[in-house]
């Protein structure tokens, strides 16, 4: 099976203050997602912001920025439905209704680094059941042992249909730290047939990323996640990380997806 490879140029929380090549407004993030392809991405996980860089659900950013996206090339878009944390639950579910590809899931409300992420159970099974009506694939993002639980319930409930999709996200402060042994208890309890990726945040990002490749994972890179090539090296946009796990997953006699196997193996309708 080959690697499907995720560029995640954005995120919520860094500004360009922290690193100057972080795309923020649709053309700049279009313009990424288009050169991250060209380097082996065959999925885009998109946050928007607005005119002052603040992180928002409006449907008419995220429509501008699927439609230049779309005008330069076919990766497959991933609407983050976490969008920020200072974004209310019930803004943040609206994106699906673009119908993007996939969009994320998240499971369960947590502590976010000195914030709180609001995930309400009746919120996610609203949301869970229009993915569906929609045809939209959820990305399960599971940042600690129960929101494994919580999917798999949802699972159970009709809610979701497999193969799962999960991002096992490490490193967040009030989700599991970024160890190999919490990612490989992780992966152990997944259903065999799932579909999985690392998104290990800040200093861990590259030796996890690494590890989850060399266990059979896909992989997530972009300045969402980490801002750093190496320690002191700020990343030039998204584009050097997704080439730096394209050869790691060369390295390792890993193929790398194309559009239509990544949509074969996520069981995406066409
Ligand atoms: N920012 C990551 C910690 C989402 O956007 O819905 C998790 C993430 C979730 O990418
Ligand atoms: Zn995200």
């Amino acid at each position: 099976m080959s690697v499907i490879i995720t560029v995640a140029p954005t995120g919520p929380i860094a500004t360009k203050q922290d690193n100057a090549w972080l795309p923020t407004q649709p053309d700049e993030i279009a313009d990424q997602v288009a050169e991250a392809y060209a380097a082996g991405a065959t999925v885009a996980h998109l946050h928007l912001r607005d005119r002052n860089d603040r992180p928002t659900a409006d449907l008419s950013i995220a429509a501008r920025t699927v439609e230049l996206i779309r005008e330069r090339c076919p990766v497959l878009v991933q609407l983050s439905t976490g969008v920020g944390l200072s974004v209310p639950f019930e803004e943040r579910e609206q994106l699906v209704e673009l119908r993007p590809e996939m969009a994320t899931l998240n499971p369960c409300s947590m502590s976010f680094g000195e914030g709180e992420f609001r995930n309400p159970p009746a919120g996610v099974h609203r949301l869970a059941a229009r993915m569906q009506e929609l045809g939209v694939k959820p990305e399960l993002e599971i940042y600690d042992t129960g929101h494994l639980d919580a999917c798999l319930r949802l699972r159970d409930e009709g809610l979701l249909v497999e193969p799962l999709q999960f991002s096992i996200v490490l490193g967040v402060r009030g989700g599991m730290a970024a160890t190999a042994e919490n990612l490989m208890m992780m992966v152990r309890r997944l259903p065999e047939d799932a579909a999985w990726q690392v998104i290990a945040i800040g200093r861990a990002n590259l030796e996890l990323t690494a590890i989850g490749l060399a266990l059979g994972g896909n992989c997530r890179a972009g300045l969402e996640d980490t801002l750093y090539l190496r320690k002191g090296e700020l990343a030039q946009g998204s584009t050097p990380l997704v080439a730096r796990a394209a050869d790691m997953a060369r390295a390792l006699d890993l193929t790398i997806a194309d559009v239509d196997s990544t949509r074969r193996r996520l069981q995406l309708p066409r």
